[in-house]
């Protein structure tokens, strides 16, 4: 029984107190699913997208989220391949044109036409989301809906960000912001594919985390440190730096530092996406250690399915804390002050 109204988080403007209010459930087009939203994940993303921290509007008034794990409880009359009842995620790429360049090879994310949950369309954090069919995540019906929450987009980011950083099993890749949400994935699926992982965060819970449960082999402490770049190079066995960099932090100045550390031939792949930050690397050091500095957005169908296939494996185990939606804008204060150890899950039912 699908009722006529759910519980939202809504943003009536940009930067505005959330409304925790009832609204309808929308009804699924031809090509679209209803899922009922069990859990989202809380992405920073959802944060930057409520303080309008980016050179691209969202829609208004608009239900945020984009790590939504639930059931299908309808579906459009064009939909064959997804039934009532699969288990399923939205995820940040809600749909996508199929008809451009870019989704003729599968590189769906870069589509210049795409549906943003949580963004350009209402999103998870509500009790029923909509989804175009080709797009959500097959989620086997054995997996924890709460745990596999954050591979949505945590998970599918960091992964693609991994296998963009060509840094191949033995070799050493540094974690930029390795004790939040992404980064503490990244450590997970970093071990999983063979790699060597540096944490570089703050506080001794992270580091803790990062250490003991995730498989960090070092950390570096970015408030702590007098020279992070030499503490990072340190790290490596030969004092050479690490083969591949994945900033997911949310601050311009690691951005800045990484082509500094990195080893010669390396990899700096950018995630994180700080308001109003630039790129700066010294050009000298850039050449003649033969740097590649490069940016990775999510990842598309194929890569998403791989990603939730390490965690359906047992690879994958981060640390997640679970709160009811309701109390969605105390996970964002927490998020502010760079607080979260790991990421917040959210039930929708409370
Ligand atoms: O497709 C993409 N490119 C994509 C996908 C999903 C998310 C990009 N993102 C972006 C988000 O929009 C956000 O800007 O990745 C960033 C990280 O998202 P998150 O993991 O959800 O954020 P978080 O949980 O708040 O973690 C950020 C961590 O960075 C650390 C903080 O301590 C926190 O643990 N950090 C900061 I702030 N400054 C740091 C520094 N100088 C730092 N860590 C190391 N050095
Ligand atoms: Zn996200
Ligand atoms: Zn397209």
């Amino acid at each position: 029984q699908i009722p006529e109204e759910q519980w939202a988080q809504v943003i009536e403007k940009t930067g505005a107190p959330l409304q925790y209010k009832k609204i309808p459930v929308a009804k699924p087009g031809p090509d679209e699913v209803l899922v009922n939203i069990k859990y989202s994940g809380v992405c920073h993303t959802d944060l930057h997208a409520w303080q309008g921290d980016w050179p691209l509007a969202t829609k208004m008034p608009l239900v945020g989220g984009h790590e939504g794990a639930g059931i299908v409880v309808a579906r459009g009359e064009l939909v064959e391949d997804v039934q009532i009842g699969d288990h399923v995620g939205i995820k940040w790429l809600n749909g996508s044109c199929f008809a451009c360049d870019f989704c003729q090879q599968s590189d769906e994310p870069l589509c210049p036409k795409p549906q943003l949950s949580g963004y350009t369309v209402d999103g998870t954090f509500q009790e029923y989301c909509i989804g175009k069919a080709a797009h959500v995540a097959r989620i086997p019906k054995e997996l924890p809906l709460d745990a596999v929450a954050p591979v949505l987009c945590a998970g599918i980011t960091v992964y693609k960000g991994l296998k963009e950083s060509g840094a191949k099993p033995g070799q050493w890749v540094a974690i930029v912001g390795a004790g939040g949400g992404l980064g503490s994935l990244a450590l997970q699926y970093a071990k999983a594919m063979g790699l060597r992982a540096i944490a570089i965060d703050t506080g001794d819970e992270k580091k803790e985390m990062c250490i003991n449960q995730l498989g960090a082999e070092h950390f570096v402490d970015f408030s702590k440190s007098s020279n992070v770049v030499k503490d990072v190079q340190a790290a490596t066995p030969d004092g050479l730096g690490p083969h591949a960099v994945l900033l997911v932090a949310v601050n311009e100045k690691p951005f800045q530092q990484a082509a500094e550390y990195v080893r010669p031939r390396g990899t700096v792949v950018c995630i994180g996406l700080p308001a109003g930050a630039y790129l700066k690397a010294p050009v000298f050091e850039s050449v003649v250690k033969m740097i590649t500095i490069k940016g990775s957005y999510v990842g598309n169908r194929k890569d998403s399915a791989e990603a939730i296939d390490f965690f359906a494996r047992g690879l994958i185990k981060s640390p997640f804390k679970t709160v009811g939606l309701s109390e969605l804008p105390s996970v964002y204060e927490k998020m502010q002050k760079g607080e979260i150890v790991g990421r917040y899950v959210l039930d929708t039912s409370k």
